[in-house]
């Protein structure tokens, strides 16, 4: 790790139980090279030893190997595990599959060495597991140097350019294949005119931090826009059916190949909030998608074609304009119209990432079309890394609800699992230190994508403090695992969202958006709160479900109580499934949620001695700024709710 850089989950002393031992290697290639880098390094420190590619100088206690069995079995990434007769043994059958294989060791430390295990097979539910940066390349003048990012600079841009020492990149690299990650797209979707010379003039600066993420496994991928032919190549038009548009992205993706031969793919933000796209030639988001899928497709490449369209200049008088049907709306009826090598992006909230929605319905509605489903890591809207809300439950609902009796999520992201990073060049990497855990997590959902939450969150205390006493472990545990149910707590009631400062979306501002062209509204009036997204007197958004949900969220009755007030507009007397109405229940969530928060600080601050003072000090300093803003949602919230509704509070509190 970089001097003075946090190592986060890969604290040193994670290392000491392969570092100690004696380690035999056998393969070779370049990630073998890097399995090879990191035995060497942990044993340099903890006294151990590795052997490379001898067949006798036994006993070893660990065999890392690349081995020719079973390769439709492991694939590239996958290995087996087992422990035997007082050797650990990994094999696998690519480079990849072997230095998972290692960290996997890593994560199970001194129990890796114990007892008897017969051979496990392991290998990623998903092929891929991918980080979407929105880094700008020259500071934005209102989205700064990272969109939606809050933690510092970025990582590969500085200046204007590709940062000239990328031994962070590299480390950065090293902390995802930790956690399974391997692909990267490395600039904003939303492409302004610096980031779009990647694709041509600069491509050399993007080959220059493939080469540093390659090593660890990790394809680069570049955010590029719709319009390149025009604004890069000088042509008239953009037209996915032109010709010459054609021509002209086949060529500049062969220079791409030839600069970066492993390069991953384009990530395309087309018609949304006001990128390029095909649309303006009247053609459809298949054939725009499909245009570049054959640029990239002779080489092995993807496209990921993002399906967040929606109209965000819409009539707020308008209410049967509604915002959440707009990706179903959109790309359904194009279902079986991609190329193979395109891969459409679905959010999977049918919204914008808010704290509670519910799963977007064009997720398993378009069978014959690869989707990949993208999270979003960075916290925009849930506390922007200034309060703690580990999302590991939440995506774990999103990848296992099954939207008819089929697949799970999880199964239908047949395109991959793909997130918006929550990384920069802070020296915690997340701004808040207890973010890591989010990265982390993410990972380890896309490799598997029905692991439970919490023992995940195990995992990364482990990794990251891995001298940990019972006390810090338990104390480390109970201030993120209920995290993302406080802050929803405190924030917008019953997925109804937003309720965010317009721009910047930190803190609350009820009717912030309500007047707006977004499409994001909640409509509280003096009798009720709530969008009617019912197909009997509403939106019809229920209707895009498939059996059970529709039935489910078509009636107040049936609908869950979390998500009521996204698809009904209900008087504040409403009464809940848990038997309060919905004007006390938003009374008392308000009120826990302080608390909550409260209880929070104080566990942290008993942890002060047990955690480096600096990532301690650091952490307390945010939760000073959570619980004043907590408070803040609160009191805005409920007085806002109790001059609208007229209600008082039934346990007689007071309310600003
Ligand atoms: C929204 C962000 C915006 C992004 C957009 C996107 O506020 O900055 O550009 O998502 O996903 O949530 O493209």
């Amino acid at each position: 790790m970089p001097e003075g850089v946090d190592p986060a989950w890969l604290a040193p002393a994670a290392l000491r139980a392969v570092g100690s031992r004696r380690t035999l290697i056998r393969g070779s290639g370049p990630l073998v090279e890097t399995v090879h880098g990191e035995v060497a390094e942990a044993c340099r420190r903890f006294g151990g030893r590795v052997v490379r590619d001898a067949s006798d100088d036994g006993p070893y206690d660990l065999a890392l190997g690349l081995g020719t069995e079973g390769p439709e079995l492991l694939g590239e990434e996958g290995f087996t595990f087992a422990c035997e007769g007082g050797t650990t043994t990994v094999t696998a059958c690519g480079g990849r599959g072997l230095l998972y294989g290692l960290f996997h060791v890593v994560r199970l430390g001194e129990a890796a060495f114990s007892g008897e295990r017969s051979p496990q097979t392991h290998r990623p539910a998903l092929a891929l597991r991918m980080l979407d940066h929105w880094d700008n390349v020259a500071v934005h003048p209102v989205m700064g140097q990272v969109e939606r990012g809050y933690a510092g600079g970025s990582l590969f841009w500085e200046d204007g350019r590709a940062r000239g020492d990328l031994e962070r990149v590299r480390a950065y690299g090293r902390l995802l294949a930790a956690c399974g990650i391997n692909a990267i797209s490395v600039n904003n979707v939303n492409v302004h005119a610096a980031e779009a010379r990647l694709l041509t003039d600069r491509i050399g600066e993007v080959a220059d931090i493939a080469y540093a993420l390659r090593p660890y496994g990790i394809r680069t991928h570049l955010s590029v826009s719709f319009a390149a032919p025009i604004t890069l190549g000088g042509l008239s038009t953009a037209d996915p059916l032109d010709e010459v548009v054609r021509g002209w992205w086949a060529e500049a993706t062969r220079r791409v190949y030839e600069a970066i031969p492993d390069f991953g793919g384009y990530v395309v933000k087309a018609d949304s909030e006001g990128q390029p796209g095909p649309f303006a030639y009247g053609r459809s988001h298949s054939e725009g998608a499909n245009l570049l899928a054959a640029a990239v497709e002779p080489f092995g490449g993807t496209v990921h074609w993002r399906a967040f369209v929606y109209d965000h200049r819409q009539d707020w008088r308008d209410r049967a304009t509604d915002r959440a049907r707009a990706a179903y709306d959109h790309f359904v009826p194009l279902d079986g119209e991609f190329a193979a090598g395109a891969v459409l992006q679905v959010k999977h909230g049918p919204m914008d990432f808010q704290v509670r929605e519910p799963v977007s319905p064009l997720i398993g509605a378009m069978p014959r079309t690869r989707l990949a489903v993208e999270l979003q890591v960075t916290q925009e809207y849930t506390g922007q890394q200034r309060h703690v809300c580990w999302l590991g439950p939440m995506w774990s609902e999103v990848l296992r609800f099954r939207q008819e009796r089929g697949l799970p999520v999880g199964e239908v992201a047949r395109g991959g699992l793909v997130a918006v990073s929550n990384v920069g060049d802070d020296p915690f990497w997340t701004g808040h230190p207890l973010a890591q855990a989010n990265l982390y997590t993410f990972g380890r959902l896309a490799w598997q994508p029905d692991a439970e939450p919490g023992e995940v969150l195990d995992e990364w205390i482990g990794l990251t403090y891995p001298e940990a006493s019972e006390r810090l472990s338990a104390g480390l545990h109970s201030v993120l695992d209920g995290s993302w149910r406080t802050y929803e707590k405190y924030t917008a009631p019953l997925g109804v969202g937003f309720m965010v400062q317009p721009g910047h979306h930190y803190g609350p501002s009820v009717d912030g958006y309500e007047y707006s062209p977004w499409g994001t509204y909640h409509f509280a009036d003096r009798d009720g709160i709530g969008v009617d997204r019912s197909v009997a007197s509403g939106t019809g958004f229920a209707g895009q479900y498939g059996a059970p949900w529709a039935g489910l969220y078509e009636s107040p009755d049936t609908c869950p109580d979390e998500l009521l007030l996204f698809f009904h507009h209900v008087p504040y007397g409403h009464v809940l499934k848990s038997g309060k109405t919905v004007i006390q229940h938003i009374y008392d969530t308000h009120f826990e949620g302080v608390e909550e928060v409260g209880q929070a600080r104080s566990v942290w601050a008993s942890l002060a001695g047990l955690v480096d003072p600096a990532r301690h000090a650091r952490v307390s300093e945010r939760y000073e700024e959570q619980l004043r803003g907590a408070r803040e949602w609160r009191d805005q919230i409920n007085s806002y709710f109790l001059r609208k509704s007229g209600v008082p509070d039934s346990r007689g509190r007071r309310i600003h």
